[in-house]
């Protein structure tokens, strides 16, 4: 495998997944406190409450971090820590948290990534409607500034908004994930477009308030169609419906790429979707089309499509990956040609360099009597996904860099604590940590620059 000499080499976590402290120093809260407090919501009702404690233990977290190696650390900020009710009176308690944070990172060698929405929304301005009141480009807006002027001097890279597509899709549309609301397509579409313009609003915040040049994205994430052969054919019928603007579901990686990269939301989608669209202005695209410096993408698995006789894309039975074999979460099959295909063609589309913000698997892990966390299958994962991105990279794809997810394991949302997705076990009745085989196997991939030996 080879990597360039400057490639940036990760690790990811976000606020709710690993904080805890949720109500502590004046932080208010967010509709993942209200979701996973609500009984029936989350898989033995488990929360974030205390998750890893990381608001108390992050000083050994970073420790950890800076004993991997790993060049950037991306963390998300709680909004209802710093600002309790999402708009107005400022919480400096919780600014003042970050603000360290980010100094001991830097202060172990670690560039601190910083994505400022990371679903965990104030529930105030939830009850103002959230996504679907047009306000909240403004009070993200605010949000950023105040972020920007605390930490701006420090922080060069910065994501906007965390997968989109689930933010709607399964908070606005399926109800599965907080706010939990089952909201019509049209009403999506609507979250959607505000959505996007929050994103631009942010943009100009952060441009106008950091110290020194910024790297600026938002975190896209899809389902990803992969070409069940190399064949002309499947390629192009895999890549239409990538880019394609059919489902009802929000998976459209288009919509939410196209408009924020060309000014303009996908004809085909503003066809199909007619009838439902909310009112678009040119101020609404000037807006949301503010130029950002990377793609930032989270990628985990996919599915094998293959062109039939009309060339359109039709799933491949079974065609899930690498055998049966997958991830604790049914979602997570084993599918490194995803990653693949995804830099290749996303490059193409959207000529700017692209960052794999998120990639990592899920398992039962434990601490076994020999006191280590045997996790080869884990090994073996990232070491499939971290080829395709090098093949990608050979074959002419700009890939900057790469973040596992996660370095700890941590509240996995709708799913609790069941589903083990770090680096270094969590106990979550000690709160002790265990680096796993793959802390250690990570650890010498980065001193090596990701070559295998
Ligand atoms: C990421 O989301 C999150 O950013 C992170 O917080 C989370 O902990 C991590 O991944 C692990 O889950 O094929 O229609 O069933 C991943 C988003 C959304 C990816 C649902 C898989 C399946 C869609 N996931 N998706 S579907």
């Amino acid at each position: 495998m080879n990597f360039p000499n400057n490639f940036t080499w990760g690790a990811a976590a976000a606020a709710y997944q690993i904080e805890g402290a949720w109500n502590e120093d004046g932080r208010g809260p967010s509709v993942w406190d209200v979701f996973s407090q609500t009984p029936g919501r989350v898989f033995e009702n488990h929360n974030g409450n205390v998750a890893c404690d990381h608001y108390h233990r992050w000083r050994e977290d970073v420790a950890l971090m800076k004993e991997l190696g790993i060049k950037a650390y991306r963390l998300s900020l709680s909004w209802s820590r710093i600002m309790p009710d999402g708009t107005g009176a400022i919480n400096e308690a919780g600014l003042k948290f970050y603000d360290e944070l980010i100094d001991g990172l830097l202060a172990a060698g670690i560039q601190p990534w910083v994505t400022l929405f990371h679903w965990d929304m104030p529930q105030a301005l939830q009850e103002k409607g959230g996504f679907l009141n047009r306000d909240m480009a403004d009070w993200f807006g605010a949000y950023a500034t105040v972020v920007a002027k605390r930490l701006g001097d420090r922080v060069k890279h910065w994501m906007t908004i965390n997968e989109p597509p689930v933010i709607v899709g399964l908070g606005y549309q399926e109800g599965v994930f907080a706010p939990g609301l089952k909201c019509t397509h049209q009403e999506c579409l609507l979250a959607a477009h505000n959505l996007l313009r929050a994103h631009g609003s942010a943009v100009q915040a952060l441009r106008a308030h950091c110290v020194g040049p910024q790297q600026i994205s938002i975190a896209h994430t899809s389902r990803e169609p992969i070409p069940a052969t190399r064949a002309d054919a499947d390629v192009e019928a895999a890549r239409a419906r990538y880019f394609g603007c059919v489902e009802e579901r929000m998976w459209n990686l288009a919509w939410w790429a196209d408009p924020i990269a060309f000014g303009k939301y996908p004809e085909e989608g503003l066809k199909n979707f007619a009838g439902k669209l909310p009112k678009i202005t040119d101020a609404d695209m000037a807006l949301i089309s503010q130029p950002i410096d990377y793609l930032a993408y989270n990628c985990y698995s996919g599915f094998k499509v293959a062109a039939n006789d009309a060339g359109k894309a039709v799933d491949v039975p079974n065609g899930h990956g690498i055998g049966n074999a997958r991830g604790t979460l049914p979602w997570l099959s084993i599918a490194p040609d995803a990653i693949y295909w995804a830099a290749r063609w996303q490059t193409e589309r959207y000529n700017l360099p692209i960052v794999f913000s998120e990639n990592g698997f899920c398992n039962t892990d434990f601490v076994q009597l020999d006191g280590k966390v045997h996790d080869p299958q884990r090994i073996d994962f990232v070491t499939r996904y971290l080829d395709a991105v090098s093949r990608a990279i050979a074959d002419g794809a700009d890939v900057g860099g790469y973040f596992y997810w996660s370095i700890l394991d941590n509240f996995e949302w709708a799913e609790g604590y069941k589903d083990r997705f770090g680096l270094v076990h969590v106990d979550y009745e000690t709160q002790v940590r265990t680096p796993k085989d793959s802390f250690y196997w990570y650890r010498d991939l980065i001193a090596r620059n990701g070559a295998l030996s």
